[in-house]
């Protein structure tokens, strides 16, 4: 029998926010040794091991607040670009990957973040992008400057520097991640309570709240 404290617990994880991430980048960046990072907090030296397992998902507690992050792996078709519609719908956020190892895979980032861009352009809230570094414990043939200048033409909002191999930098990096997509989605509700709908009435939580769940509840 459920104890009135498992129900409370019960409905408080519906309430639970929820953001999707899909990774994207070039083949060799480390996108599933991210992925096995974030899902297992482990490094596997062979990650052909993973394929077959696209998403996973992830508790982290930002500002006392337990957030849920789905995260989207390619699962290795990104070499074809031929990721359905179904891996970017309803997603919060990209993580435009690159090696910090491998000035290539920075400047091809520039087609990720159009094909992003051309991806979700119908989705009704625009998706954050956030360009991640990887492979910091390698020598750097990259540089902040460059990275900075493609997030600026590109309208990403971050750049981090992370090691999927060692865990530098990741705990951080989800927590900022983490942190800005609930900023925004409780600034998205606060101003859709302020604003009146097309009768001049203002909306409810109920109708945001359950919209949100509706969108969100299928990422994983
Ligand atoms: N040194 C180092 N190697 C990494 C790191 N992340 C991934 N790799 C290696 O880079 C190669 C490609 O990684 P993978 O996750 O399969 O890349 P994907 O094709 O983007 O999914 C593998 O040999 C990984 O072991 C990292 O942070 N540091
Ligand atoms: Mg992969």
């Amino acid at each position: 029998m459920i104890q009135p404290v498992d129900r409370v617990y019960k409905i408080m994880a519906v309430k639970r926010p929820t953001f999707k991430l899909v990774l994207l980048g070039e083949v060799g960046v480390g996108k599933t040794s991210l992925f096995v990072r974030l899902k297992d907090d482990t490094f596997l030296e062979d990650t052909k091991a993973s394929i077959g397992v696209d998403f996973c998902e992830t508790l982290v507690k930002v500002e006392g607040e337990e957030v849920r992050l789905c995260i989207w792996d390619t699962a290795g078709v990104e070499r074809f670009r031929t990721m359905t519609q179904g891996y970017y719908r309803h997603a919060d956020a990209a993580l435009l990957v690159f090696s910090l190892a491998d000035s290539a895979s920075l400047r091809l980032l520039t087609s990720w973040a159009r094909e992003v861009n051309d991806r979700t352009v119908t989705s009704n809230s625009p998706v954050l992008k956030i360009i991640v570094g990887n492979k910091s414990d390698l020598e750097h043939r990259t540089t902040e400057r460059t990275a900075a200048e493609l997030a600026a033409t590109y309208g990403c909002e971050l750049v981090l520097q992370v090691s999927a191999k060692t865990g530098e930098g990741i705990d951080e990096a989800v927590q900022v991640i983490a942190g800005k997509l609930l900023a925004r989605s409780r600034e998205r509700r606060r101003s859709h309570l302020t604003s009146p709908d097309s009768d001049g009435n203002p909306l409810t939580l109920d109708r945001q709240d359950t919209k949100e769940r509706r969108q969100t509840a299928r990422c994983c």
